[in-house]
């Protein structure tokens, strides 16, 4: 045991009365909704990145949080910080958590190194899951910090970074698949480009799907069972990145033969750089079956960056959660939370309250989002408003041809009538419940 969460005590259900500073007001992981539990449901998971590895810098300024296990260039120090990481789950009752190789293991700057640490620590992790109820939703590889990928990892223009990360992808699915990992992630931070003077993007986007092809080729051969995910983001750290969007996402995957391997993983903030709303993006995966898991966060509506904040909105997320429990639910997905403290939260407690505040967040958006699915409004209005396609001639037009359809407006006097999109009756109607 640290010292580190000293005197924190369980975070519990105590439901909407309590004024408990540390409770779940709305989170009652054995709550029934909808026939699953809000565990089940909602199967948060805790991002080691931003929770254990991040310091507190900013553009502007150094480390603010002072750790324990800082500075993180030392295995036992990385042990200490793995210790922390369980005690904050056995407090949060977390049912998963996820991250990158980098958040683990100290950089020992060669690959060799690197892989032997991953190794290290991700077996000593596993000696911790053992005996603990938190779950690896999903790992990753960082490919975006260290000065080698500046250029892009899959999309580099040098061949040798695309064997360093090709071996890295391999040495993070292995460690993964040992944790029994539900999913493994990959997000293209550096793969884009700074200017388009320097760039081959059609050979660049030939590269990246080349490299999801063997992931998912690694994935059938070590017999790994979770899902492959590509994350969404349109920008930062570069200028512009090719996995911009949920819609560019699913056409690369098309181009490249992946989309019945490959599902998306999308984050709230990714959609808002993106010119989106989180909705937006879920719909668009769920529209074609592609939703993965989601990375719950928000950003700063104002800042324009990606501000990585805990979710605190609950008619945004109400609807995001919608339209995950009408697709059918996060299946091997789950909710995870990639928000960061602002950083003057330099309190262990700050971590905690975050993290039970976030949760009930969701929490309260799937009972909003479970209340309007049971209400029906909803989905009655837009079966109403699509009725004219059920008839038999409406769907024989789509087997039809511009010719035929131009005689049948021409002999029947076609002359559609506009009728309301009842816009505000549907927000009222949503504002009832959240
Ligand atoms: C960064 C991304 C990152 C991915 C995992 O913006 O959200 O944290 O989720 O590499
Ligand atoms: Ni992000
Ligand atoms: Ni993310």
């Amino acid at each position: 045991m640290t010292t580190f969460f000293d005197d924190i005590a369980q975070v519990t259900y105590k439901g909407p009365e309590s004024d408990d500073p540390l409770a779940f007001r709305h989170y009652d992981p054995t709550e029934v909704v909808m026939g699953k539990t809000m565990e089940e449901h909602l199967r948060f998971a805790v991002a080691w990145w931003h929770s254990f590895a991040w310091e507190g810098g900013d553009p502007f300024g150094g480390p603010t949080f002072e750790r324990p296990w800082h500075p993180q260039d030392d295995m036992g120090r990385a042990k200490m910080k793995a210790d922390v990481a369980f005690e904050m789950f056995d407090i949060l009752q977390a049912p998963f958590f996820c991250w990158h190789d980098t958040d683990l293991r100290p950089d020992q700057g060669d690959y060799a190194g690197n892989l032997a640490t991953l190794e290290e620590i991700t077996d000593y992790i596993g000696t911790k899951m053992d005996s603990a109820r938190t779950k690896l939703l999903w790992g990753t590889a960082n490919m975006f910090s260290h000065r080698r990928w500046m250029a892009g990892a899959a999309t580099n223009p040098d061949p040798d970074v695309f064997a360093f990360a090709a071996a890295t992808v391999k040495g993070c699915m292995d460690a993964t698949h040992k944790l029994g990992g539900q999913n493994y992630v990959l997000w293209g931070g550096r793969e884009g480009y700074e200017t388009l003077l320097n760039t081959d993007m059609g050979r660049e986007l030939d590269h990246m799907g080349r490299f999801l092809s063997m992931v998912v080729d690694y994935k059938h051969k070590i017999g790994f069972e979770g899902q492959i995910l590509v994350e969404p983001k349109p920008q930062e750290p570069s200028k512009h990145q090719y996995d911009f969007d949920a819609a560019t996402c699913i056409g690369f995957l098309r181009k490249y033969g992946l989309e019945n391997e490959v599902k998306l993983n999308l984050e709230q903030g990714h959609a808002i750089l993106a010119g989106h709303s989180f909705e937006h993006e879920i719909a668009v995966a769920c529209a074609d079956g592609m939703l993965g898991s989601i990375d719950m966060n928000r950003n700063d509506y104002q800042s324009g960056w990606d501000t990585d904040q805990f979710p605190n909105n609950t008619p945004e997320v109400a609807l995001c959660y919608y339209h995950i429990l009408k697709a059918g639910g996060l299946g091997k997905g789950g909710t995870n939370f990639d928000a960061k403290l602002r950083r003057q939260s330099i309190d262990p407690v700050d971590l905690i309250a975050a993290h039970a505040g976030g949760m009930d967040i969701c929490a309260r958006g799937l009972k909003a989002a479970a209340a309007m699915l049971e209400d029906g409004g909803l989905e009655t209005a837009l079966t109403d408003r699509y009725a004219g396609w059920d008839s038999a001639e409406a769907k024989s037009m789509l087997d039809s041809d511009l010719g035929a359809i131009q005689s049948r407006v021409l002999n029947d006097g076609v002359n559609p009538a506009p009728r309301s999109g009842a816009q505000e009756r549907l927000e009222n109607w949503v504002n009832r419940f959240v």
